[in-house]
């Protein structure tokens, strides 16, 4: 194709992808959008994309026609060394940039200061409300904001959501179990807004202080998990997930100042943070009787938590409400920045 397609290129929380007006993508879509991040190819080297999956993600965005929701959002997971494009998962990092590229494609109006953003996420059939910073009625990426994986502050993007328990497996445990075994290891199938299988660092033969180098250099680390990862998708009533990036693998050890310490695959490659709907997943592990991380975790008091999940550059802070002792409500706190506003050529 030689014609352009408008595009802004923007990081989202620690991940970065192209964001789309719906209406604008080809409908060829996804032989596009391989073109477009230059997959399959390990160091995509004839596309955007950053030969990494954080790097290799897209945000198709349209105004919403439901009641009290302002946008649509839909997320594409582009595979780096695969000709693959999936919607079975949500990004919550790539959700960050969702707000602030509405207002700015003029699908949200900005309000004098700081504009909401109610955002239907389409993957998985849940919610999120987005604060932007809008000084003037301008959306405004400058500020003293930080997120760990990200160097220097931009303007704080608070994301609250709603009930995202079962989004993709139907329940929060879709075996109906706190713990399930296979292989050998004691595992918790959980879903809090991203399916993840939640295993102590230690049952894995790590101690879960290792770099995301060393653990993605560690053949028979990986083998196991992924011979778990195949066992767990049907379980968690995803079906094959051979070809799928789902569910995302957790190895939890004792904190060092938070609540719970991790190790994630995502699920080939370790994130060298981890997502943020697999933060509230994991989070809400630390809080479930009977779940490996249960006892690991430093899990707090009262019906309001705040439960830093520490990773492997720093920690991000889930604020957890819970009602009855189950979470109903997660907050976490991103940034994002516009990077480019122009066309991509595929
Ligand atoms: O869990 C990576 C990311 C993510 C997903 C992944 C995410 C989330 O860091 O909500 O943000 O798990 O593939 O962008």
């Amino acid at each position: 194709m030689s014609d352009g397609v408008k595009c802004m290129w923007m990081r989202g929380g620690t991940s970065k992808g192209g964001y789309f007006l719906a209406d604008d993508l080809p409908e060829a879509r996804d032989a596009f959008l391989l073109r477009v991040m230059g997959s399959p190819d390990i160091r995509q080297i004839d596309g955007m994309g950053g030969a990494d999956p954080l790097t290799s993600k897209v945000a198709v965005v349209r105004k919403s026609e439901r009641d009290g929701v302002d946008v649509d959002y839909l997320f594409l997971q582009v595979f780096v060394d695969q000709p693959i494009v999936t919607d079975a998962q949500n990004c919550g990092n790539i959700l960050a940039g969702v707000g602030p590229f509405a207002i700015e494609r003029g699908l949200v109006a900005a309000q004098e200061g700081e504009t909401p953003v109610t955002i239907f996420m389409e993957n998985t059939g849940q919610v999120a409300v987005a604060r932007v910073s809008t000084p003037g009625g301008k959306v405004s990426y400058a500020g003293e904001a930080r997120i760990d994986g990200v160097p220097g502050g931009s303007a704080a993007v608070p994301i609250a959501f709603k009930d995202t328990a079962g989004s993709s497996c139907g329940a929060l445990l879709p075996t109906g179990n706190a713990m399930d075994e296979i292989e050998g290891v004691a595992c918790t199938l959980i879903d809090n807004g991203m399916p993840c299988v939640v295993m102590r660092a230690a049952d894995m033969g790590i101690t879960g202080e290792e770099t995301p180098d060393e653990l993605e250099a560690n053949e028979g680390l990986r083998k196991k998990l992924e011979a778990i990862r195949l066992k767990a998708g049907p379980m968690m009533n995803l079906g094959d997930v051979a070809e799928k990036s789902v569910p995302k693998m957790t190895m939890v050890s004792a904190p060092k100042a938070g609540a719970i310490s991790t190790r994630t695959f995502i699920p080939h490659r370790c994130h060298k943070t981890i997502g943020v709907l697999g933060a509230v997943s994991v989070a809400t592990a630390c809080l479930t009787e009977g779940s490996p991380a249960y006892d690991l975790a430093e899990r707090g008091e009262g019906d309001e938590r705040a439960l830093s999940v520490e990773h492997p550059t720093g920690e991000m802070t889930v604020v957890a409400k819970l009602e009855n002792g189950e979470v109903t409500e997660a907050a976490i706190l991103r940034t994002a920045r516009k990077l480019m506003d122009g066309e991509v050529f595929a």
